[in-house]
C-alpha cells in the first residue's frame, strides 16, 4: 500500500493528523510507530518547517506549548505532543503489536529504557545540534551555549557505549522484543547520522543493530510511509 504524506482532505479514512517535518529524528519515532501499529491509512501528516521557525509562531504554540514537533490531533481536536505520549496513545488504540508493553514488568523496563535512550542519546544529540552547530539558524537558535552542546555531544558517545553493552546481551533495548524503547533509540542514531556524528571505536555491535533496524519496513519507508508492513 503506499499512503500520500501531503495532506489530502479527500482521504475519509484520515481521522488524526500528525503535525511533523518529514526527516525529523523525532517525527521519524511516531512515524515508526504509526508503520508499526499498521495505522498509515487512518492519518495524515502536515510539514511544519522547523528551518523557517514555523514551529515557534504562536498558531502553533497553541496546538503544543513546548514548540515542538511532531503533535498528533484527534478527531476531536484534542493535542497530543511528545512522542512517548503519542506512541503510547497509538499503541492503546488497539492491535499487535506492543510497543509500549503489556504486563507491568515490560511497560516498566520499555519506559526506562525509552527515556534512558532520550537522555542519554536523542536528546543529547538534539541539545548538541541546536547548541554546538550552526541548528536551525540564526532566526530560530536565538540563544546557543556551545560548552553545553559539546558536553551533550559528549554524552551522547559514551551513551552509544552503553547501548551498545546492552544490545551485546539482548536483541532489543527493553529485551527480547521491539519497543518503544528501540524506536527511540533508532531516532538518536538517525540524529547522529545527520549530523555525522560517528559511533566511537568498540561501538561495532550498536552499528550492526543499526543496520539490521533501518531494514524494517517502518524504519526504511519512514519519509513516504509506503511499502510492505511488518506483521
Ligand atoms: N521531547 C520532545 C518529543 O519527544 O516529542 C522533543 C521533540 C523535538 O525536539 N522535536 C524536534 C523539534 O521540534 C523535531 S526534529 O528536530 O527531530 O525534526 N526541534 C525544533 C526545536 O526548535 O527544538
Amino acid at each position: 500500500m503506499s499512503f500520500d504524506i501531503s495532506n489530502s482532505d479527500a482521504d475519509t479514512q484520515a481521522v488524526m493528523k500528525i503535525y511533523d517535518w518529514p526527516a525529523g529524528p523525532y517525527p521519524a519515532r511516531v512515524r515508526i510507530a504509526v508503520a508499526e501499529k499498521h495505522l498509515q491509512a487512518r492519518v495524515q501528516f502536515q510539514t511544519i518547517n522547523l528551518f523557517k521557525g514555523e514551529h515557534k509562531r504562536p498558531e502553533f504554540l497553541i496546538k503544543n506549548y513546548s514548540g515542538t514537533l511532531p503533535v498528533l490531533e484527534l478527531a476531536d481536536g484534542t493535542f497530543i505532543a511528545e512522542c512517548t505520549a503519542i506512541t503510547e496513545y497509538l499503541d492503546a488504540l488497539d492491535g499487535a503489536p506492543s510497543l509500549t508493553g503489556t504486563t507491568p514488568r515490560e511497560k516498566g523496563l520499555i519506559h526506562m529504557m525509552s527515556k534512558r535512550a532520550e537522555l542519554e542519546l536523542l536528546d543529547a544529540i538534539s541539545v548538541y545540534f541546536h547548541h554546538a552547530t550552526p541548528g536551525l539558524g540564526p532566526d530560530v537558535e536565538i540563544y546557543q551555549n556551545a560548552d553545553w552542546g559539546l558536553r551533550q555531544r559528549d554524552r551522547a558517545l559514551r551513551g552509544m557505549h552503553y547501548f551498545d553493552a546492552i544490545l551485546r546481551r539482548q536483541p532489543f533495548v527493553a529485551g527480547e522484543t521491539f519497543s518503544m524503547a528501540d524506536i527511540t533509540l533508532i531516532g538518536g542514531l538517525i540524529f547522529a547520522e545527520l549530523l555525522k556524528l560517528e559511533a566511537p571505536q568498540g561501538c561495532g555491535t550498536l552499528q550492526a543493530w543499526y543496520a539490521r533496524m533501518q531494514e524494517r519496513a517502518s524504519v526504511k519507508n519512514r519519509l513516504t510511509m509506503s511499502g510492505p508492513i511488518e506483521t
